[in-house]
C-alpha cells in the first residue's frame, strides 16, 4: 500500500516513525525546547528536526498548540506564526513528510501551501471550517478519538464499551471525511490514547488495537504519556522503556505509524522486532 503525502510517497510495508516536534513554549514533556527567552528560535527547531530525521523519522509532527490540560490557549494567528516558519524551513531542507498537528483551518490551508504532507487533528476536523480546509489541502488526514476537550477530557471519562465506542466514533468521522471529498485511502485513524480515557480504557484499547485496522491505517501515540506515570510511578523523563514496549505491541497489532519523542530508540526497537517477527 502506498500513500501520497503532498510531494512524497510512502509505503506501509513496515511501521513508520513520526517524530514529535513541538514549537510551543509550554508542552508537557519538551515544551520550550525551541524557545529562547520566550521567543521561538527557528535554528533550534531546525536542529531538533534535523536530528529526528537523521535518527530515522519518516514524519515530523509539528505542533504549536499544547493540548495539555491547563495550557494557555493560543489564537489561530499565533499558532500560524509559530508553526508556518518551521514548516517552510523543514520543507526546504529535509527529506521527511511534515505532519501538522492542528485543529485550525487557517493553519491547515497555509501549511499545505508551505509544504506539509499530512494533517493530524486531535479534534478530528470538527472545528468549524476544518473539514473544508482539510479537503482543500488535498492532503491525507488523521482523525483521532477524544472525549470532551483537552481542558476537561480527563474529568471522569465513562464508556460502556470503550473499544466499540471509539471504533464507532472513528468510523463516523471517516465517513464524514469521505462525504466531504477526502478519499478513503488517505484517512488514518487513531484511538487517541490518553485523550479522555482512564488507564483501564487505554489498556483495553491497546489490547484490542488490531480491531481498529479494518477502519484504515492506524496511527498510534503512546510516547511518554501519563498513563505510564500512573501505572509505574515514572516521571516523563523515565518513561522511554514503557513507551517502547507499548509502541512495539501496537505495531504487532497492526499500527502503521508510531508517534514518538524518541526516534532513535524506537527505530532500534522496530528493527529488532522486524528481524525476529
Ligand atoms: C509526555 C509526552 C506527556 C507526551 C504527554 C504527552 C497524540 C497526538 C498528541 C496521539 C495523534 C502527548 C498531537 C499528547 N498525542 N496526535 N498528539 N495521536 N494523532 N502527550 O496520540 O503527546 S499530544
Amino acid at each position: 500500500m502506498q500513500i501520497e503525502f503532498g510531494s512524497r510517497v510512502l509505503d506501509f510495508v513496515h511501521p513508520r516513525i513520526m517524530g514529535v516536534l513541538n514549537v510551543t513554549p509550554d508542552s508537557f514533556y519538551d515544551g520550550g525546547a525551541c524557545y529562547e527567552n520566550g521567543v521561538l528560535n527557528l535554528d533550534l527547531a531546525l536542529r531538533h528536526a534535523e536530528r529526528l530525521v537523521a535518527e530515522g523519522a519518516d514524519f515530523l509532527d509539528i505542533g504549536g498548540e499544547s493540548t495539555r490540560p491547563g495550557a494557555a490557549p493560543v489564537s489561530p494567528e499565533e499558532e500560524c506564526d509559530r508553526v508556518l516558519p518551521v514548516v517552510r524551513a523543514v520543507a526546504e531542507r529535509l527529506d521527511v513528510v511534515i505532519s501538522v498537528d492542528t485543529s485550525n483551518p487557517l493553519l491547515m490551508r497555509e501549511a499545505a501551501i508551505a509544504g506539509a504532507g499530512l494533517i493530524n487533528d486531535v479534534r478530528s476536523l470538527q472545528v468549524p471550517g476544518a473539514l473544508a480546509a482539510a479537503v482543500a489541502s488535498g492532503l491525507p488526514v488523521c482523525v483521532m478519538h477524544m472525549i470532551g476537550t483537552p481542558a476537561n477530557m480527563q474529568q471522569e471519562p465513562k464508556y460502556d464499551d470503550v473499544v466499540r465506542e471509539v471504533k464507532d466514533f472513528l468510523a463516523e468521522r471517516k465517513q464524514e471525511c469521505i462525504r466531504a471529498g477526502i478519499s478513503a485511502e488517505k484517512i488514518f485513524v487513531d484511538p487517541g490514547i490518553g485523550f479522555g480515557k482512564t488507564d483501564a480504557h487505554n489498556l483495553e484499547l491497546l489490547k484490542n488495537l488490531n480491531q481498529f485496522c479494518s477502519l484504515g491505517p492506524v496511527l498510534l501515540g503512546v510516547s511518554r504519556k501519563s498513563m505510564f506515570g500512573r501505572l509505574l510511578g515514572r516521571a516523563p523523563s523515565e518513561r522511554l522503556p514503557a513507551s517502547l514496549a507499548a509502541g512495539l505491541i501496537g505495531c504487532q497489532k497492526g499500527a502503521s505509524i508510531l508517534r514518538v519523542h524518541d526516534v532513535a530508540a524506537t527505530r532500534d526497537a522496530l528493527e529488532i522486532w522486524r528481524l525476529i517477527g
